[in-house]
């Protein structure tokens, strides 16, 4: 990229900060793990691919078949002790995929009480990356 190229890009991002929405968002793999029964939450995983040439940041997930669906992010200490902490947005650089997986970040679900779950079940899902922009997708239950 030349000088001045990388001036007009820059430029370009700095005249549309709001550019940034769900577009160009592909569901490449995922599941959401049957919860157990009794047990408040469950957690769900998925690699998602960002097919613009933008980044694309998303800030929220929910799901009208669970209480609340939290960004989370598990990590292990020198220890061997495994926390999970929250996550305020998941952001994909140009062509990134991101892997939400056992072990780092997930997607975490609280379970109501009334809800039964099947196995091969679809959960549907919506992200939203900005005010007015956001992603439907689904994912299918499994039993661990
Ligand atoms: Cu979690």
């Amino acid at each position: 990229m030349s000088k001045m190229q990388l001036c007009l890009t820059l430029l370009l991002i700095a005249l549309c900060p709001n550019i940034v929405a769900c577009d160009s968002l592909e569901l490449l793999d995922g599941w959401v793990k049957k919860p157990i029964p009794g047990t408040k939450y469950t957690a769900a995983y998925f690699s998602i691919k960002n097919n613009s040439h933008e980044t694309q940041s998303i800030n929220k997930f929910s799901s009208d078949q669970f209480k609340k669906v939290m960004m989370h992010s598990s990590s292990t200490n020198s220890e061997g002790i495994t926390k999970m902490n929250p996550v305020s947005s998941l952001m994909l650089l140009p062509s990134q995929i991101l892997e939400a997986k056992p072990g780092g970040i997930h997607l975490m679900l609280s379970v109501r009480k009334s809800e039964r779950f099947n196995a091969d079940q679809l959960i549907s899902f919506s992200a939203s990356c900005g005010k007015n922009s956001s992603w439907q997708f689904s994912l299918p239950m499994k039993s661990p």
